[in-house]
């Protein structure tokens, strides 16, 4: 979503106190026939869409139960989703599954999927346990996999960011573009001046497609509304035809999958997401223009992504407040003194401004990661191996997989990253030796020698060794085409094992949480190419994430740390200034300075 790394120099789009006076822009042809319409661009129209109840959904449909049971998934003991037939009983995520069944004693509990040592595919056992079984999220993923494709079938023209197991951004920008055009002829015949500004724009009949957000919600709560509505805009319109394609691609993935979904439509991600849940299940909300005030301004700031740790406390704190419209009286100026120029995204997001582009992630560069956490640490090396094979099953599985869509794919690197208590991680990794056939053995015996490196053996490991988290990945998994210099080229470069060595200065990359430059684990020749790159990066993320981890754990209960910047609603991106695969924690030299101490841990 919003990225706080935006320049501290850049100029919000106004300075005014209230500063929403971008909300109604002058529209030109200018605007309507740019080329690319970018992130800057008024006529954006971005969605949100967000399946309902998941991971329930997922079940009801492979059980093919009818919508209305009330079911809850369960892994281990606690409730990871609950359909909203079973909300109506008041069943919560929160709520222990003996509290569940009391609250609805029909309640229908299934328990996710768990890999078992030794079986190739996991499955739905009577009484999975958490110390020999391993949970499966595939089945959740191949049903992700399947939605976004019927959305790349139904609006080939929107660009789309799957964001979540269950979530997707989609840039409806072109298509409404292309349809406005189509639908308002006048739009198309384009004066001299391209800055002239485009004729009234017409009535807009919203029909039941959509909920649209009122323009002053609190006022119209108290009764019939007498907030007169405001004229429509082209925007508004471009709006309406972005609602008009969401609504046929949840009908799309409805009729073809089971799934319903809700969205949210507006003029950027930011705020495509937070009007997605303005009406669920199953229903859509289009935010305007107009409405972003009205909308923002009741709004909790803490509920804010970013803005719900130390930042949001430091901000309630110095101005007293805690509604985004308390700050609002809060100018550019004196939030720049206080918080350092870089809270201008701050200052932005308050105002509903989100300038981050919605894009597919590349399929190349693509890691695959099975991790357990150990409820009973691992003691002795060769306990570790139970759970090495189960994510080599794991992982063979997911692979073959992924084979089935993109043939040819080979992992370049395989990762081991273990964390032992409150200390730092540890990861080794190595090239992932060519085989004909990928079975979980193949996998299994790599992961193993990794582990032997890492931990030692029953007689090498130290006594007090105690291993509470066991990852095993794939890196820079592309296909071997055609073209390949054969086996060999393709391996060239990443064959190395995690190493103390110096990198070269123009390697690696900045933590968005602390700053600190991560540096891939092993020397990388300069013309290396991306994904070799990629893959000796991700040990290096992983274990600047344990630093950060170790120390989250250590200074402050993990709930009050805030979250570090990403662009993406609820993935956890790994971040890393590496302790070179030594395992042990070097000091940093520099303080963070400016809004960036908000961010990181002291
Ligand atoms: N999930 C999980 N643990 C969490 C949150 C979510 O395992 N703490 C899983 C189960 C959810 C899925 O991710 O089904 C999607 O998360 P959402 O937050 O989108 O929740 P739901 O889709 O279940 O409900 P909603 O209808 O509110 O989106
Ligand atoms: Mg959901």
């Amino acid at each position: 979503m919003l990225s706080p790394s935006r320049k501290g120099k850049e100029k919000a789009v106004d300075n005014d106190v209230d500063g929403f006076l971008d909300i109604n822009p002058i529209l030109t042809y200018r605007h309507l026939h740019a080329k690319n319409p970018g992130v800057r661009s008024p006529f954006r129209v971005v969605a949100l869409c967000d399946s309902d109840a998941f991971y329930a959904a997922c079940e009801r449909v492979r059980l093919k139960l009818d919508p209305e049971l009330p079911l809850v998934v369960q892994q281990w003991d606690a409730l990871i989703a609950v359909s909203y037939p079973a909300r109506k009983f008041g069943i919560s995520r929160m709520d222990k599954i003996r509290d569940a069944k009391q609250k609805c004693p029909d309640l229908v509990v299934v328990h996710v999927a768990t890999f078992r040592e030794g079986d190739p595919e996991p499955g739905y056992w009577p009484n999975p346990n958490t110390l020999t079984h391993k949970v499966s999220l595939d089945h959740y993923r191949r049903e992700s996999a399947k939605i976004i494709a019927v959305f790349k079938e139904i609006i080939p023209e929107a660009e789309i960011e799957k964001a979540s197991i269950d979530e997707a951004f989609v840039d409806f920008s072109i298509p409404v573009r292309n349809t406005l055009l189509e639908r308002y002829p006048i739009l198309a015949e384009v004066p001299e001046d391209l800055d002239t500004p485009l004729p009234p724009a017409p009535a807009i009949d919203w029909g039941d497609l959509s909920a649209v957000v009122p323009v002053n919600p609190e006022a119209d709560e108290a009764g019939p509304s007498t907030t007169p509505e405001p004229a429509p805009t082209w925007h508004d319109v471009a709006l309406s035809i972005g609602a008009e394609l969401m609504a046929k691609v949840r009908k799309e993935v409805l009729e073809r999958l089971g799934y319903t979904m809700s969205a949210g439509i507006s003029r950027n991600k930011f705020l495509a997401k937070l009007s997605a849940s303005y009406k669920k299940p199953n229903s859509q909300s289009v935010l305007r223009n107009a409405a972003i005030p009205g909308y923002l301004r009741p709004m909790q700031f803490r509920k804010i992504r970013f803005l719900g740790g130390k930042l949001g406390k430091a901000l309630a704190e110095e101005y007293d407040a805690s509604t985004v419209g308390d700050l609002h009286t809060i100018s550019l100026d004196e939030m720049q003194r206080k918080f350092g120029e870089e809270s201008v995204w701050v200052w932005e997001v308050l105002r509903g401004i989100d300038r981050s582009e919605v894009k597919e992630k590349s399929v190349l560069n693509k890691s695959m990661l099975a991790s357990k956490n150990l409820p009973r640490p691992v003691t002795k090396p060769s306990e570790g191996i139970h759970w090495l094979r189960v994510l080599a099953s794991e992982l063979a599985l997911r692979l073959h997989e992924a084979r089935e869509t993109t043939p040819g794919l080979w992992p370049k690197t395989i990762v081991l990253h273990t964390r032992r208590g409150w200390q730092a991680g540890r990861s080794r990794q190595q090239a992932f030796p060519f085989s004909r056939n990928l079975t979980a053995d193949v996998v299994s015996s790599a992961g193993e020698k990794l582990w032997r490196e890492s931990v030692g053996t029953d007689a090498t490991a130290p006594k007090d060794m105690k291993v509470t988290h066991i990852m095993l990945g794939f890196s820079g998994i592309a296909a071997l085409g055609a073209g390949q210099a054969g086996i060999e080229g393709f391996f060239t470069n990443s064959n190395s094992n995690s190493t103390n060595g110096e990198p070269s200065d123009n390697q690696g990359e900045k933590c968005t949480r602390c700053g600190a430059q991560i540096k891939p684990l092993q020397e990388l020749p300069s013309d290396v190419d991306d994904e070799t790159r990629e893959a000796a990066m991700v040990g290096a993320r992983l274990e600047h994430e344990d630093w950060h981890f170790a120390k989250d754990l250590a200074r402050q209960p993990p709930t009050s740390s805030p979250s570090p910047p990403h662009s993406s609603p609820k993935k956890r991106k790994s971040s890393s200034s590496s302790d070179a695969g030594n395992g042990k924690v070097k000091k940093r030299k520099k303080e963070p300075v400016g809004i960036a101490k908000y961010f990181a841990k002291k």
